[in-house]
């Protein structure tokens, strides 16, 4: 509990066992209920994620975004917090991203890890594709953004409701912030530092990226 409101953390995961024994060294006491969206691992992250009382539900459909459409499904507190199972958001900034939606009663945060350029722990081409990637839906959507690929947010639930983000895949982070300011809810960026990941690398670089890209056109024109 933050300010009295109760927040509910969700973590997709796809082997993961690395990266959560990672989340778990940090104080997560304040969060009322930790979902981790088990989307087939084969690997010790549902025993990790049990060992800590975090509550699991599984999505066999594989991808980023099926697993969070699972996940948002099952929340059950006011404030709502999406962070990957790699350790690579910082969890210690939960708190103060928290603190910076009540105060300013915005309805979405989402975490940006290009506000000084590369963060030394991104390798240079996903920056690159990062950075093609925000400038074209600035272009395409006329919205400014600074890290449209971020994957760290700080919600509040009620938004659920009305935003229906589709994608399965990858394009999810950018489609849940497009669904946003769309909608016209208060929207905002707040800078974080950003970590290398822990465990092995499941993105599919020119895959998902060209994905993305194609997706934006998709969603900006049909
Ligand atoms: N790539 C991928 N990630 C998934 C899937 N299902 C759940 N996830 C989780 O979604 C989160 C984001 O995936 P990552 O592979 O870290 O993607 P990324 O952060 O863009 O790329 P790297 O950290 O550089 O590998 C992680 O916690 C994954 O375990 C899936 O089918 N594919
Ligand atoms: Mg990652």
């Amino acid at each position: 509990m933050i300010n009295s409101k109760k927040i509910s953390l969700v973590v997709p995961c796809y082997n993961e066992e690395a990266g959560l024994a990672g989340l778990f060294k940090n104080d997560l006491s304040y969060i009322d209920e930790i979902i981790v969206v088990d989307n087939n691992c084969t690997d010790n992250t549902i025993k990790i994620a049990e060992s800590y009382g975090c509550r699991v539900v599984q999505e066999k459909v594989k991808g980023y975004g099926a697993a969070y459409k699972k996940g948002f499904k099952n929340v059950l507190n006011e404030i709502v917090v999406a962070i990957d199972g790699d350790n690579t958001y910082p969890v210690a900034e939960i708190k103060r991203l928290v603190g910076i939606l009540i105060e300013r009663n915005l309805d979405f945060i989402s975490a940006s890890r290009l506000g000084n350029g590369r963060p030394a722990t991104m390798k240079k081409i996903n920056y690159l594709g990062n950075f093609i990637l925000t400038k074209m839906m600035k272009f395409l959507f006329s919205r400014s953004i600074e890290d449209s690929q971020s994957g760290m947010w700080v919600f509040k639930k009620q938004i659920l409701k009305k935003i229906k983000p589709t994608s399965n895949g990858m394009a999810f982070s950018q489609e849940i912030k497009i669904e946003v300011l769309k909608n016209k809810y208060k929207f905002a960026e707040v800078r974080i530092p950003y970590r290398e990941r822990l465990g092995d690398v499941k993105l599919n670089r020119w895959a998902d990226g060209v994905k993305n890209l194609a997706w934006l056109f998709y969603k900006r024109f049909f």
